[in-house]
């Protein structure tokens, strides 16, 4: 386990890379913003008279809150806590391929590579080989050529390469360009599950609250094509004791593997199929 990779690196990581990317502003009116707040509120306010929470608590909660910002780690709690929901409205009206939560550890521009690869990763990379392969297509069936598929993953520590600092830069993260028949291949290694970190104000909470901090193991995914709606999306493995009590719940039936196992390695496919947009 890296000695670096504490809570306050990772979320500072995080952070600095949400606020790089971001344009953090919706243009929300006036009108909108109030209903939103008002009801966010208006929750808080019956949460605290159904449970008659006491000062004592609502003080913990202004320290705990606190806390949050200077560990860096709201990217991490919104996006396991909250983000699973955001994600649900915003591809309710999709035809094609189920999308998940994009969480706090994408980095655009990773590597790029024709339509089979194997992903950038240490020599003596631990863990299962895993072949994933699949088709990209077009909700009325066409192969799209050309579709981008952006994929990062963790290893076997657990953590993803830009956010603890001695795992090296794009470890584990590529992005794929479909043939002429919108296939690819991606060599990589089988990810593992993820805990949230337990040194952080997250795992504080969790802690306190008795839950457990995983999430299976899973690759994330997004997928894109000009003229098509891009998927943002994740896929994990069957049999992953953390399936079905996913801490940010971002598994779906539809989500899920079916690897088979080929001499010692894993081959699992899988196809996108996207919406237009
Ligand atoms: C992750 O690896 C992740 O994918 C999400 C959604 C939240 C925290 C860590
Ligand atoms: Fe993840």
């Amino acid at each position: 386990m890296s000695e670096n990779a504490t809570a306050a690196a990772t979320g500072a990581s995080a952070t600095e890379r949400f606020q790089a990317t971001s344009n953090g502003a919706a243009d929300t009116p006036p009108e909108r913003l109030s209903t939103l707040i008002r009801q966010v509120l208006a929750g808080v306010h019956a949460t605290i008279r159904d449970n008659d929470v006491t000062y004592p608590e609502y003080d913990a909660l202004k320290a705990w809150l606190i806390q949050v910002g200077r560990d860096g780690e709201w990217p991490l709690f919104l996006d396991v806590f909250v983000e699973h929901v955001v994600e649900e409205v915003a591809t309710a009206d999709r035809h094609g391929s189920k999308g998940a939560i994009e969480g706090p550890f994408y980095v655009p521009d990773a590597p790029e590579f024709g339509a089979e690869a194997t992903l950038p990763m240490r020599e003596n990379e631990r863990g299962l080989k895993l072949t994933f392969h699949g088709q990209v297509r077009a909700v009325d069936g066409r192969p799209l050529p050309g579709a981008k598929v952006d994929i990062w993953h963790n290893g076997e520590e657990g953590f993803y390469s830009q956010f603890v600092p001695d795992i090296p830069e794009w470890n584990l993260r590529g992005v794929i360009t479909t043939d002429h028949s919108g296939r690819f291949r991606i060599h990589t290694i089988k990810p593992t599950p993820y805990q949230i970190p337990t040194d952080g104000s997250t795992g504080a909470l969790i802690r306190a609250a008795g839950w457990h901090a995983y999430r299976p193991a899973h690759l994330h995914l997004k997928v894109t094509a000009p003229g098509f709606r891009p998927i943002t999306t994740q896929l994990y493995f069957p049999g992953d004791p953390h399936n079905d009590s996913d801490i940010a719940d971002g598994v779906k039936p539809e989500l899920m593997l079916a690897p088979t196992a080929v001499g010692g390695a894993l081959d699992a496919e899988y196809d996108f199929v996207l919406d237009p947009a």
